[in-house]
């Protein structure tokens, strides 16, 4: 369902101001000249990417848009109010399509990304401007002209609906590649992986869902450390986050603590973001210890927690049915999101 991913609007720029034709009336001045004013610009349309906004859901019941008009002309060469501009803004990551020939207008990417969608008309001249040695009184003036109308497409693309998360060497592209047909570098070392990879799991029913490998996390990592806003701006375009722990480093929990506090640090619903955690490289160690570790993070988080192993693929069945698990119940809450809209617009 792509209720709120997806919109149709219209937007219309306003039509230009008409010039006038008006005379000058002074005293003792019996036939004053030409001073119709030009007619005032109408107003344009701009598109402006917001991180304020994570869907397109107020596209929903405002589908057309039309920015004001310029002002006529006025007496004494004045020149007509312009028509205000009107700003619409869009979710980052949101594409803009002609919805007649499905061409790519504009991709704003970035928050404060601009782009002027259709231009407002041009105000006429008003009689003024026509003023002449052949002609000392013309009595005409021009109309404004017409706003551009465009019929458009808004698509919100997301990076990738999960993100795997969790400390450099966690795991994370051994996971992805172990799920999908991703091939990123896997090493030893910490920050192997410099950029995120994106991998098409399929869901039982064949539908894919791409995943993101996000790399990079660190302590400091929301003060910008390394290239932590980076990172942490492509989490903001996941649904649901992966969040891996390597049970074999020193401090498992202190791991799993570093990461919440840098999403909590960077705010924006990050820490609000489904989690589901994998307790990850468990080919390496006892049954009894596994336990452990599993109940003492039972007793620190409510997230639903699974044993794994992305070389083995041990338990990485499980962890994908709680992911799909959860994009399935996110479906459920916008769906009934948007029925309940409907029912106060109807
Ligand atoms: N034993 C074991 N080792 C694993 C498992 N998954 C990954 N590793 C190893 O852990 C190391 C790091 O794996 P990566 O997949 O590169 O880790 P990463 O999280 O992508 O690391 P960065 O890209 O540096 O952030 C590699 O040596 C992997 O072979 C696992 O399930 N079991
Ligand atoms: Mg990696």
């Amino acid at each position: 369902m792509k209720f709120i991913d997806q919109v149709e609007v219209e937007v219309e720029a306003g039509k230009g101001g008409d010039g006038i034709v008006a005379f000058r009336r002074e005293k003792y001045v019996p036939a004053g000249g030409p001073s119709g004013g030009n007619g005032g610009r109408g107003g344009s349309i701009l598109f402006k990417a917001t991180t304020k906004l994570q869907t397109l859901l107020d596209f929903k019941y405002a589908r057309r848009f039309k920015a004001d008009d310029g002002g006529r002309g006025g007496p004494n060469n004045c020149t007509g109010a312009a028509g205000k501009d009107l700003i619409l803004e869009i979710p980052c990551g949101t594409m803009i399509y002609d919805s007649e020939t499905e061409e790519v207008i504009a991709d704003l990417i970035n928050p404060d990304d601009t782009f002027l969608i259709v231009k407002g008309g041009k105000g006429g001249l008003g009689n003024q401007h026509f003023l002449s040695n052949s002609n000392r009184a013309p009595e005409y003036a021009l109309p404004g002209l017409e706003g551009e109308i465009k019929q458009l497409r808004l698509e919100l693309k997301l990076l990738a609906e999960v993100g795997i998360i969790g400390l450099p060497n966690a795991g994370k592209s051994t996971l992805i590649s172990s799920l999908s047909s991703a091939k990123p570098k896997i090493a030893d070392y910490p920050f192997t992986t410099l950029i995120p990879n994106l991998g098409v799991v399929r869901k039982p029913t064949g539908d894919g869902t791409v995943f993101a490998d996000i790399p990079g996390l660190i302590e400091g990592a929301s003060d910008g450390i390394g290239l932590g806003h980076d990172f942490l701006r492509h989490i903001e375009r996941t649904r649901v986050l992966v969040h891996l722990v390597d049970v074999n480093s020193n401090d498992p929990i202190h791991d799993y603590q570093v990461i919440q506090a840098e999403l909590s640090a960077y705010g924006r619903g990050l820490c609000d973001r489904p989690q589901i955690i994998g307790l990850n490289k468990i080919d390496s160690m006892d049954e009894e210890s596994q336990q452990y570790i599993l109940k003492e993070f039972q007793g620190i988080s409510n997230d639903p927690i699974f044993l794994i192993s992305g070389v083995a693929g041990t338990g990485c069945n499980a962890l994908l049915q709680a992911v799909w698990n959860q994009l399935d119940l996110m479906k459920e809450d916008a769906v009934k999101e948007i029925s309940f809209l409907e029912s106060l617009h109807s």
